[in-house]
Parts: structure tokens; sequence; C-alpha cells
């Protein structure tokens, strides 16, 4: 039987989600955080789904270009990517994304988190229109599971009094038996056999103390630490040297391409990054100095999923490994980033994921880690489906809130608890 698969219609869904109180070098997570879910939907009634940053600038954006896709077709996703958005350097002003968090913000970083969910929509859609799951799309899967790291976070025990938040179960972790704590909680929850600690938020030393009873706690696990750039290179390597034995890798230890081929020059530790390498305008001067060992992709700002293999073939050809972070997300992402990582080669680092710290989904069922793995879908597209009340009852929040949450700003959560906070001066060590 032959299908219709000229886009209909498509319809654009601005949630806010729960989200605990996860401290960063910027500050701490809002009580709810912006998502955009993208839904795609065929003439022959076939419905594609796609999830992204749902921050107003996304969503300037994705409007417009929501408006142009009825009477395309769903296969042509190259000529998606040729639609000209209009977006130029104005639009961001040099801005940084989420406080600097998601790397420098450019005009085509912001176009490609855009498409990247209507990417993934496409694919969704062909895959349910074909038979196929996502990953027999992109070549077909090397791998029946995906593994992901348990990714810990400093936290108080709860958002500030009267500051309206979903209940937090998960306690404070403020110090280095919290850190064991939680990750003792996320590995007894879903078995993960990693770790990566969000750092940059006390002193180095503080940091350095939590890896260390990391280490004694999971004797031989690999482990993490991500301060997002808050250090200098002196500090850097002063870590490197002080965690060299137990770490994996250091994640974006400094900030720009430069002051990280410093820190890579002086330790044998390895340098992952999702900051310093975020565009393909990045690669050529990171990899010929050798300031970064390990790409973490997120398929967002990369521009989606084949853009993401297209990554993963660069890294191979120049020796650097590939992985992914991630920011908060939900099902619709975890499932597509597990696709796609299914079908890379070479993947040799357990993948990153909010998704353990989300109590709030917009899918009919949860993504379950099993051993601290995703099982890929072989079921048709990415073998998720919208839970539409859960939809509804999440862009209702947004529709209902002043304004305040719809835009991620870390600092301004901050300042709720520490009002004299002021977003830091980076390197903060
Ligand atoms: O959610 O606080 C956070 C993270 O710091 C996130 O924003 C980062 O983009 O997880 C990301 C990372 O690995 O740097
Ligand atoms: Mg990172």
């Amino acid at each position: 039987m032959t299908r219709d698969l000229t886009i209909a219609e498509v319809r654009l869904t601005p949630i806010l989600v729960a989200d605990p109180p996860l401290l960063n070098t910027q500050g701490v997570h809002q009580p709810y955080t912006p998502r955009l879910i993208v839904e795609i939907v065929t003439a022959d009634g076939i419905t594609g789904l796609g999830e992204t940053y749902g921050d107003t600038k996304y969503l300037e954006l994705a409007r417009p270009l929501a408006a142009r896709l009825p009477g395309r077709s769903v296969m042509d996703v190259n000529g998606l990517f040729a639609i000209d958005l209009g977006v130029d350097e104005s639009c961001v002003q040099g801005e940084v994304d989420a406080g600097g968090l998601r790397g420098v913000q450019s005009a085509d970083k912001l176009r490609l988190s855009v498409l990247s969910a209507f990417e993934v929509a496409c694919l969704d859609a062909q895959g349910k229109a074909l038979g196929l799951p996502v990953h027999a799309l992109l070549g077909g899967k090397l791998r029946d599971a995906v593994e992901y790291s348990a990714y810990l976070f400093y936290k108080p025990a709860g958002h500030p009094a009267g500051v309206p938040a979903e209940p937090d179960h998960w306690g404070a972790a403020l110090d280095p038996a919290g850190v064991v704590a939680q990750a003792r909680e996320l590995r007894r929850r879903h078995g993960f056999g990693s770790f990566k600690l969000k750092g940059g938020v006390f002193p180095p030393d503080e940091e350095i103390a939590a890896v260390r009873a990391l280490a004694e706690a999971f004797p031989g696990h690999p482990l993490r630490l991500d301060p997002n750039g808050a250090w200098s290179v002196e500090t850097s390597l002063k870590v490197a040297k002080e965690l060299g034995d137990v770490l994996e890798y250091l994640e974006d230890p400094t900030l720009g391409t430069p002051a990280m081929a410093e820190v890579a020059a002086g330790t044998g530790v390895p340098l992952a990054t999702n900051m310093c390498v975020t565009t393909f305008g990045e690669i050529k001067e990171a990899f010929t100095r050798d300031a970064v060992q390990v790409v973490l992709s997120d398929h967002h700002y990369w521009g989606g999923l084949r853009r993401t293999r297209e990554l993963a073939a660069i890294c191979a050809a120049f020796g650097v490994g590939i992985s992914m972070h991630s920011n908060t997300h939900l099902g619709i992402s975890l499932a597509a980033m597990t696709q796609v990582a299914a079908t890379v080669p070479g993947l040799h680092h357990a993948c990153d994921s909010h998704y353990p710290w989300q109590s709030e989904d917009v899918l009919t069922e949860r993504l379950r880690f099993t051993d601290g793995r995703v099982v890929v879908s072989d079921a048709p597209g990415l073998g998720v489906e919208l839970d539409r009340d859960e939809l509804a009852r999440l862009h209702r929040r947004w529709a209902e809130d002043d304004g305040s949450l719809r835009d991620r700003d870390d600092a301004a959560a901050m300042r709720v608890a520490e009002p004299g906070w002021r977003q830091p001066v980076m390197p903060r060590w």
C-alpha cells in the first residue's frame, strides 16, 4: 500500500516540566523548565513526534517554520534543512544560551536546535509509515541497548519555601556523603554503572573530595566531573592531577579551545566537551589543536539525528571519541538519543541523561533504564506514544505562567534563595 506522506498539519505545544533544584555553576534549575513538543501529521493521519528546547526564542522560530511545512513531504528532510528561516545573528546578539551551559549561542545553532525537533518528527513519521524503527532509517542498529550514566547533581532538599514546585523526594546532596547517597539511589533505581557529577558549584577541593568518595564507593566504575568551564587552566590541571587515577574523563573543565588545548597538553586525562565543540565550525581548531578527546553531542543543537551521525564520522576520522550529554529533556528526546546512539560505531562512553530527574513526561509509557541501559526499540518510528492529557496539562501550566518560567534562567532561580547572586564571571576558580 502506498501512503500519502504529505504534511497536512504541524502542531507545536510548549510545555513546562517539573524540575528539581539541581545546582550548576550558573545557579540552580527553576521549578519548571520549558520544552517544545512538535507533532507533524501526514495526509494519511500518521503523527511524528519531536522535542526540543522550549524557550521563547526557539518558539519564535518554530512557529513560522511549522506554518511552511504543510504540502511538503516528511521524506524531504534535506529540504527541511534548506528552508531559510531568516534567522541571523541579530536573533541571538552574541548572548550565551542558558547562561552559557550550551556553549556560545549562534544564529545557526538556534536554527538547528529548532530544526532538530522537526527532523526527529519527520523520521518518526517515516518510520511509522514504513513500519520501521528510526534506527533502521539511519542504517540500522549496532547494539540492542544504549548505556547511560547516572547524572549526579548537588542539590538542596527542595526549591525555596514559598516557591510553587512539585514535591521533591530526592533529598539534599551538598557534600561527598550526599553525592554518594544520590549515586547509590540512582544506581538502585536504574542500575547505572558509571557516574557523572555536575561540578563548578563548590570550590574544586570539595568536588575533588566528592569524586574521591564516589571512587571509594564504586571502585572501578567510570567517573566524570563536569564544572561547565568554571575553572582556570591552572585549576583544571590541578584537578586532573589529583583525580587522574579515577576519572574516565574531565568534561569542560575550562572555557574555549585555547584553554582546553592548554589543559589537554598538560594532562593525560581525556577532556570531553559539550561546550567547546558545539557546531561543525568549531571542530577544525579544536581537533587540530587536540583540545578535546571526546565530543558529547546534543542532537538538538547539532541539528538532529543524521547530523549527529555526521559528527560521529568526523570524530572517528580524527580519532576523537563520541558520546552524548543532555539537558533537561523528556522521553521523546531520550527515545531519539537512544535510536541514534544505537547506530553510532565506536560509542565507548555511556551517554548522559537528565531523564531520571524528570517526574513528568508526555508519553503514555515512560522509557526505562535497566542495568543503566535503555533497550533500543524496534517498534515503528521512535516507538513512543503521546499522552495527550499530560501534554494538555503541562501546556496549561505554560499558558498560565506569567512568563517568568518560559525562558530558562538558573541565575534568577538562584537569586530567590540567595538575593545577591550574580551570574559568575568565568573562570570562577
Ligand atoms: O542541567 O544544569 C544542567 C546542566 O549543566 C546542563 O545545562 C548542561 O548543558 O548537562 C549539560 C552539560 O553536560 O554540560
Ligand atoms: Mg557538560
